[in-house]
């Protein structure tokens, strides 16, 4: 099944910070019980835009969404200090975004992470920077891969983000990901891959039929979850009708549904 984590609840989004600043508990519930009934499987959780508020407003956030929240949620932060807080505040088992190679990241990360039940994202990102090639990015996530083992987290937990990034400084940039992405499924046939779309149009117009476009080309390269927002209806039917497309959707059934729900139009 495609797993969708929802991308709303972020302090780069103006309305949630406001809301999160006016501490605006109602605002908060009713986008998480929205993005919920769109058909997010996880709700990510991302406090990092009020400079020097980030633990406070993640703790005041998931003090907030997780008693009312039925979907899991994703704590999603750079700071391996906050996704430590936040996690020993979770009744359920979360995902973590993210762990990394960056040096100092992947440091603080490990020990955390070792005994602890989890899913992770791992981004193909290390000092160097963004992968260039799509090599680098398959030797990214086979490192993660086997680091993330010897602490016994297993390739099913694990959710690899290869980075995908903009077509418009690169006309190389989305075979680079693809190509990428059916290696690493070939390697790791039950690692997940996971990870935000929409750099692959910044830089162009009509930005949202790139994303739903390469969402597709990305589910038959081997994607299984996206970071995306549930609210955007033709994203959310793209990737139903491309799961179908794929063998995955028995009778057609949740796309049958889809169209009598109103979800799925063409
Ligand atoms: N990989 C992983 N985690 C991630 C990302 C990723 N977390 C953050 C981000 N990328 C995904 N989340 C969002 C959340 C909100 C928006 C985009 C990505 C968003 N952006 C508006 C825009 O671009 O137009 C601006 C928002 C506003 O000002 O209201 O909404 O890649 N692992």
């Amino acid at each position: 099944m495609f797993e969708v984590i929802g991308e709303r609840i972020n302090t780069s989004r103006k309305k949630v910070q406001a809301a999160v600043a006016e501490r605006d508990n109602d605002y908060i519930i009713d986008d998480v019980k929205k993005q919920q009934e769109a058909g997010a499987n996880f709700i990510d959780v991302n406090a990092g835009a009020r400079i020097g508020h980030e633990t406070e407003d993640m703790k005041w956030l998931i003090d907030t969404i997780q008693p009312m929240a039925t979907a899991p949620l994703c704590l999603d932060s750079p700071d391996p200090a906050v996704l430590e807080m936040a996690f020993q505040m979770m009744e359920k088992t979360p995902m973590i975004n993210s762990i990394s190679l960056e040096k100092d990241r992947f440091d603080s990360m490990m020990p955390f992470l070792d005994g602890k039940e989890c899913k992770i994202i791992a981004l193909c990102m290390d000092d160097a920077g963004m992968p260039n090639s799509s090599d680098d990015i398959v030797k990214r996530a086979v490192k993660l891969v086997d680091e993330l083992g010897k602490i016994k987290i297993l390739p099913e937990s694990v959710y690899i983000d290869p980075l995908v990034q903009p077509i418009s400084t690169d006309n190389n940039k989305g075979v680079m990901v693809l190509d990428a992405v059916r290696d690493i499924k070939k390697e790791f046939p039950t690692v997940h891959i996971t990870g935000g779309l929409s750099n692959i149009s910044y830089g162009l117009p009509q930005r949202r039929i790139i994303n739903r476009t390469f969402v597709s080309l990305m589910m038959d390269a081997g994607m299984d979850s996206a970071i995306i927002d549930p609210l955007d209806q033709a994203i959310m039917a793209a990737i139903q009708t491309a799961d179908m497309l794929l063998g995955n959707d028995n009778f057609c059934g949740d796309f049958l549904k889809g169209v009598r729900a109103g979800t799925i139009l063409s």
